[in-house]
């Protein structure tokens, strides 16, 4: 931002937060007299700058809609930034509401990771916040907001508030062509009764955490969208992925979405998952489908030897055809795009992906029991940890340097995507199969399913734990883990 705009905003005043960590200007129209010690443009240049502001995100030629986004786009720009070398970045938010931008997979202190429910100070109204943080572990991280949404549609990750993050190692083998990046997202949000809730697997696998009664009573809303897209373009309605024979296409995924897992497909061709939640895996293996929750990620390389035109896009027919896909186009060929369903019983499974071996017993072991209070007609249902919706006042409490395990049992038909911030975790057990090697910051719980995880205290200050489902979210499906 220049001098010119930042004036704009009126009077200025900034003030520093933790250690020089982060700043924070406001604007503050009552005191116009007042001199501010130190604006933003006095400081160096931030690396990065971040504007949070309305953008126009034009699926097709026919359907422009309106939402909230970074640097006038949506998805936002990729940033890249270097393992272990410092970073400042300045948010700048044109809004009317408070606004957190949450770096998702860096192990960063609480007061930059853009959590409200860790401290981290919000991005005020017309104000801006400088983050100042040193970018690690190496991978795919991606940035979005951070805020509560509750049943405001407007809000938190029903914006267009994300983009991708890249931490570059040091050491990249780099073996491929070419590396696109692609953002699975649903726009125009609805309340949805329940019931249409088909993309999430119809769990075929065990199913520990089946109480032996279920609930009956009448469950409450789920969020429907009416349009669909990879990045920021409807299926066909973008540039399509050109590609040449024998090219080797590192793709990057990420699932956007404010709610919806997804399972992702490309005929005639298998994903080589070399990379979850932007850390490499011990045994990287070809599959058909990925299936992929909100907050994930997957590093997938395809090599491309079956020319041809493909739809790469979600498994369901109606959300694919409603624009979540994106073409694949080999040069000189101009056939019709082609679209083949997978296979029923290709199904999505971390463990292959891991050792074989068990983790030793950990140092101690915290379970965790996710349920759903059923809420009724025409409002969104509320969840609990262990029997409480948030907050949980002194429940998970960490000891540094100590080793936990962390069981997370389901006890709902729903499947949810369980961030961890600021730290990773490693799967050790997925529904009574051992596991070891796989790093991740996010995971799917299968409906009435169970996922050992083990992480260790490493990092010191609070941690959000929550799924990452929106409105999961926002009516108790989270807790806060402290350090003794
Ligand atoms: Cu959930």
């Amino acid at each position: 931002m220049n001098r010119r705009e930042f004036v704009k905003f009126g009077g200025v005043a900034a003030v520093e937060l933790s250690a020089a960590r982060l700043l924070m200007s406001q604007s503050q129209p009552s005191m116009p007299g007042m001199q501010s010690a130190q604006t933003p443009q006095e400081n160096s240049k931030a690396d990065f700058t971040l504007r949070i502001a309305p953008v126009t995100v034009e699926l097709t030629p026919t359907r422009i809609l309106s939402t909230i986004g970074y640097n006038g786009t949506s998805p936002g720009p990729v940033l890249r930034m270097k393992e272990g070398k410092p970073v400042t970045v300045d948010v700048i938010n044109d809004t009317d509401v408070p606004e957190l931008v949450h770096w998702h997979g860096l192990f960063i202190p609480a007061d930059v990771d853009g959590v409200e429910e860790e401290n981290t100070p919000m991005v005020p109204p017309h104000g801006h916040i400088r983050y100042q943080f040193t970018p690690r572990p190496a991978g795919t991280r991606w940035y979005h907001t951070h805020t509560m949404a509750g049943s405001d549609l407007h809000r938190g990750a029903y914006t267009g508030q994300f983009g991708f993050l890249m931490i570059e190692s040091a050491n990249n083998p780099g073996n491929y062509d070419r590396e696109v990046f692609l953002a699975l997202r649903e726009w125009e949000p609805f309340f949805n009764p329940e019931g249409e809730d088909d993309d999430d697997s119809t769990n075929a696998g065990p199913q520990p955490e089946r109480p032996k009664t279920l609930d009956t009573s009448t469950p409450g809303l789920e969020v429907g969208y009416q349009m669909f897209s990879i990045n920021d373009k409807a299926m066909g309605a973008g540039e399509p992925i050109r590609v040449q024979q024998g090219q080797k296409v590192l793709m990057h995924l990420l699932n956007a979405s404010a709610s919806m897992n997804r399972r992702i497909a490309l005929p005639g061709h298998k994903f080589k998952i070399i990379a979850m939640d932007g850390n490499a895996v011990p045994t990287p293996q070809s599959v058909d489908v990925i299936y992929i929750g909100p907050g994930e990620r997957v590093d997938a390389i395809v090599e491309m030897n079956q020319p041809g035109v493909w739809i790469l896009g979600t498994d369901t027919d109606e959300e694919r055809n409603g624009g979540m896909g994106i073409l694949i186009e080999y040069a000189n060929q101009h056939k019709q795009p082609q679209w083949v369903a997978p296979a029923k019983s290709a199904v999505w499974d971390y463990t292959i992906f891991g050792h074989a071996g068990s983790q030793p017993p950990p140092d101690s072991t915290i379970d965790m029991i996710f349920q759903k209070i059923p809420s009724g007609a025409g409002l969104f249902n509320s969840w609990t940890v262990n029997g409480k919706e948030y907050p949980h006042d002194q429940e998970f409490i960490l000891k540094q340097g100590a080793r936990y395990r962390l069981v997370f049992r389901n006890r709902s038909e729903d499947d949810h995507p369980l961030h961890m911030h600021r730290h990773s975790f490693e799967l050790v057990e997925i529904n009574g199969k051992a596991t070891s090697g796989i790093l991740k910051d996010t995971v799917i719980i299968p409906g009435y399913g169970r996922v050992s995880v083990d992480m260790v205290a490493d990092q010191p200050g609070l941690t959000l734990f929550h799924c990452h489902i929106q409105q999961h979210m926002d009516y108790g499906f989270k807790a806060l883990f402290r350090y003794s």
